[in-house]
């Protein structure tokens, strides 16, 4: 008994341990954070609207459950309750039910879909993401972005990338990777993106607009390798002139052009040291 006490208190721990601090704004979110493009709505609707249909399904079943426990138990020691097989209709339900289920979730889902990757017809900012080993690279491809030429962010597996946007501006993503598949995400917009060598602008690409100035972890979504974790990036969306300034000092900084990426994939993270055959 000692035994199963201590047993039970070390899972409580183990489960307890992996909770933050209860933040109710959270609760009511259904776990989502804050969202911050126009597109996060959809997202939202179909959140909520799975929720309250697994709810609805799971009342009905358990329900059914419980109803069947208490009006079909047995009443006395020597009556067995009646034993039913093979019935057709009930049979049937149960086969069409879920399909009906299913089809529906997949209505709503494609319908989100549509609506969340729907382009927009002249985007005010383009920028073009490499997702390389293991870092990003923001080239701002904005025609006019500062005299006329193409300025950019980039991280190493040390020091993080940061990736300006400003408020209220639609902007288009172009995911690009020279090496293996990587994922974009920023868990604020709800969103995430397959970055895959070979696929260019035409497959890889969506719009959004930023509604909510503030600053945001994204991340890796897909195991890249080895140093998948430190692919975070610090997204700042801030007004339109902190990001001209920011385009300006990047100028001053001398980050122009648009790199491809892969130069990191030569980098152990966080030594900055080459590894390539030539020095070995
Ligand atoms: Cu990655």
């Amino acid at each position: 008994m000692e035994r199963l006490k201590l047993a039970f208190v070390a899972i409580a721990l183990v489960v307890l341990s992996g909770c933050s601090p209860i933040d109710e704004s959270q609760i009511k979110r259904l776990a989502l954070p804050v969202g911050s493009t126009d597109r996060t709505d959809f997202v939202w609707d179909l959140w909520l609207g799975a929720w309250i249909a697994v709810l609805v399904i799971f009342l009905l079943v358990f329900g059914l459950i419980i109803y069947a426990m208490i009006r079909y138990r047995r009443r006395s020691a020597d009556e067995v309750p009646s034993q039913v097989r093979y019935n057709l209709p009930i049979e049937a339900l149960y086969t069409f039910a879920p399909v009906v289920i299913v089809a529906v979730f997949f209505y709503h889902t494609v319908t989100a879909q549509n609506a969340i990757t729907e382009k927009v017809d002249n985007p005010d900012h383009t920028i073009e993401v490499v997702g390389s080993k293991w870092q990003w690279a923001f080239n701002y491809l904005d025609e006019d972005a500062v005299d006329g030429v193409n300025v950019f962010d980039q991280g190493t597996p040390r020091d993080i990338a940061d990736l300006y946007l400003p408020v209220d501006e639609s902007v288009r993503f172009n995911l690009i990777s020279p090496d293996v598949i990587h994922s974009f995400w920023i868990p604020e917009f709800y969103f995430k993106m397959d970055v895959i060598p070979g696929r260019g602008p035409q497959e890889n690409s969506f719009d959004l607009t930023p509604t909510r100035e503030g600053v945001f972890t994204g991340r890796c979504a897909e195991l890249c390798g080895m140093y998948h974790s430190r692919m975070l990036f610090t997204v700042h969306v801030v007004s339109r002139a902190e990001y001209d300034q920011h385009l300006v000092e990047q100028q001053e900084r001398g980050m122009i052009g648009a790199p491809a990426g892969s130069d990191e994939a030569k980098t152990i993270a966080g030594l900055d040291e080459e590894t390539s055959e030539e020095e070995n």
